[in-house]
């Protein structure tokens, strides 16, 4: 990476703390991503990106701030960066997938607050993460208490808007959610001194899009008999989508399926012959945790699909193109983010659906439940996505785990046990 120290500093950061981030990133990056075999070409777009993560993309953002664009923070897949990007700003995902932060993290929060939480918060409170300190808003969601609580400290230090996601799916509540997509945009206009119009709205509705299709453009390559891509590369790409420009994004990830449209036809696949396959479905991945997919990956199973918000629940359902007037389009938005089935919602019946239909479609043989510690309402829908996977005849096991690796050798011997079992 180049010399960045200038950028970070007038960014306020601590810079003594960050070169110790710095110098472990290549190494575990290397571990994980470039031993793989046979990797397509157009991974390097994304190794790059990853090399220069705290570099590039933030110089970007900075010298957009410069010309007055605003840089928007969100923590979750409910916040419609269709309204960010429409009123020129720029939407960068925060999450956190570090143990790094934790004890930054633990000065301010609870020990036992979710590992995404607690990370988001010590990234920011520590000083550490160029893109938190380079927001100039932040976007909340009444989800999980562990995140609203965070909001609390976060809008002491940034300014901090907060969206109310309904916890039910009422026509009630939905219509709720409208107004809050609707009071959202305000608040995005006064942030940027700027009116979003109709036609900049539909715009970037038809961009956004577009990310989404291409996204699911990746993902179906993993249906085939042997994938031509790692659930590892693949995770990563979806994680990078969250804060790369989107325009280059899609270009760059359309090339990469180019290359993957080839591979299909060589019959060139990334998996040892008949290796398993496994669903992932759970709490999101936030950069850099590869950890369950590094586990599985290098246990001769293949990742085929992730039904998570760093997975399918960010581009599954496009916003309807029909309407082009403000109403009808903050409508669709309202409607298309309600369709996501996050285990914030009770009931959330639609989730057991998801997942059984995914298993089919990415043609699994089993399906890993995957959550972080002190994340109930994942945790606690374990037992009904369980009953309902075993009566349709579908393994699943659920493995509880943070961002160190000081449990990797059990998660992968009770893996093993998994794996051995699948009918294969
Ligand atoms: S739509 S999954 S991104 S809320 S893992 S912080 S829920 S205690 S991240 Fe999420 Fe939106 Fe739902 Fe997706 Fe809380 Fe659980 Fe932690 Fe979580």
């Amino acid at each position: 990476m180049a010399d960045y120290r200038e950028m970070w500093s007038s960014l306020d950061m601590d810079l003594e703390k960050h070169d110790e981030l710095c110098a472990v990133l290549p190494e575990f990056y290397g571990e994980i991503y470039m031993e793989q075999e046979n990797r397509p070409e157009g991974m390097n777009y994304f190794n790059m990106v990853v090399s220069e993560i705290h570099g590039l993309r933030v110089k970007e953002l900075n010298e957009g701030k410069k010309e007055n664009k605003k840089v928007v923070g969100t923590f979750c897949v409910f916040v419609p960066d269709e309204i960010i990007t429409a009123a020129g700003a720029v939407s960068v995902g925060l999450c956190a997938g570090s143990d790094f932060w934790h004890p930054d993290g633990e000065k301010i929060v609870p020990k036992n607050t979710c590992p995404l939480v607690k990370a988001a918060v010590g990234a920011y409170f520590g000083k550490t993460c160029p893109y938190f300190q380079s927001c100039d808003l932040i976007v909340g969601e009444t989800t999980c208490d562990a995140k609203k609580k965070a909001w609390e400290i976060f809008s002491e230090e940034i300014d901090t808007h907060v969206m109310e996601l309904p916890q039910m799916k009422r026509d009630k509540n939905k219509k709720h959610w409208e107004e809050e997509v609707e009071l959202f945009k305000e608040k995005i206009e006064s942030v940027t001194g700027h009116n979003i119009t109709e036609e900049e709205l539909y715009e970037k509705i038809k961009l956004h899009n577009e990310k989404r299709n291409v996204l699911k453009r990746l993902y179906d390559f993993r249906k085939v008999d042997n994938p031509p891509i790692s659930g590892k590369d693949v995770l990563l790409i979806t994680q990078i989508a969250f804060y790369d420009d989107p325009k280059r994004f899609i270009e760059m990830t359309n090339k990469l399926c180019d290359e993957l449209d080839e591979r299909i036809k060589e019959n060139n696949g990334v998996y040892k012959e008949n290796a398993p396959r496994l669903l992932i479905t759970g709490t999101p991945m936030a950069i850099p945790n590869w950890k369950m997919h590094h586990i599985i990956e290098t246990s001769n199973a293949a990742v085929v699909a992730e039904e998570t918000c760093t997975g399918t629940k960010y581009f599954k359902n496009l916003v309807s193109e029909e309407e082009k007037d403000m109403e009808g389009m903050i409508k669709n938005l309202a409607s298309r983010y309600m369709k996501t089935n996050c285990a914030v919602f009770t009931p959330n019946k639609s989730r057991i659906d998801d997942i059984i239909n995914m298993y089919k479609e990415y043609r699994a043989d089993g399906v890993i439940y995957y959550s972080l510690p002190f994340c109930t309402c994942y945790a606690a829908e374990y037992m009904s996505v369980k009953e309902a996977l075993e009566k349709e005849g579908i393994p699943v096991i659920m493995i509880e785990t943070g961002y160190g690796l000081e449990d990797a050798g059990q998660i992968k011997t009770r893996l093993e046990a998994f794996l051995e079992m699948l009918d294969k």
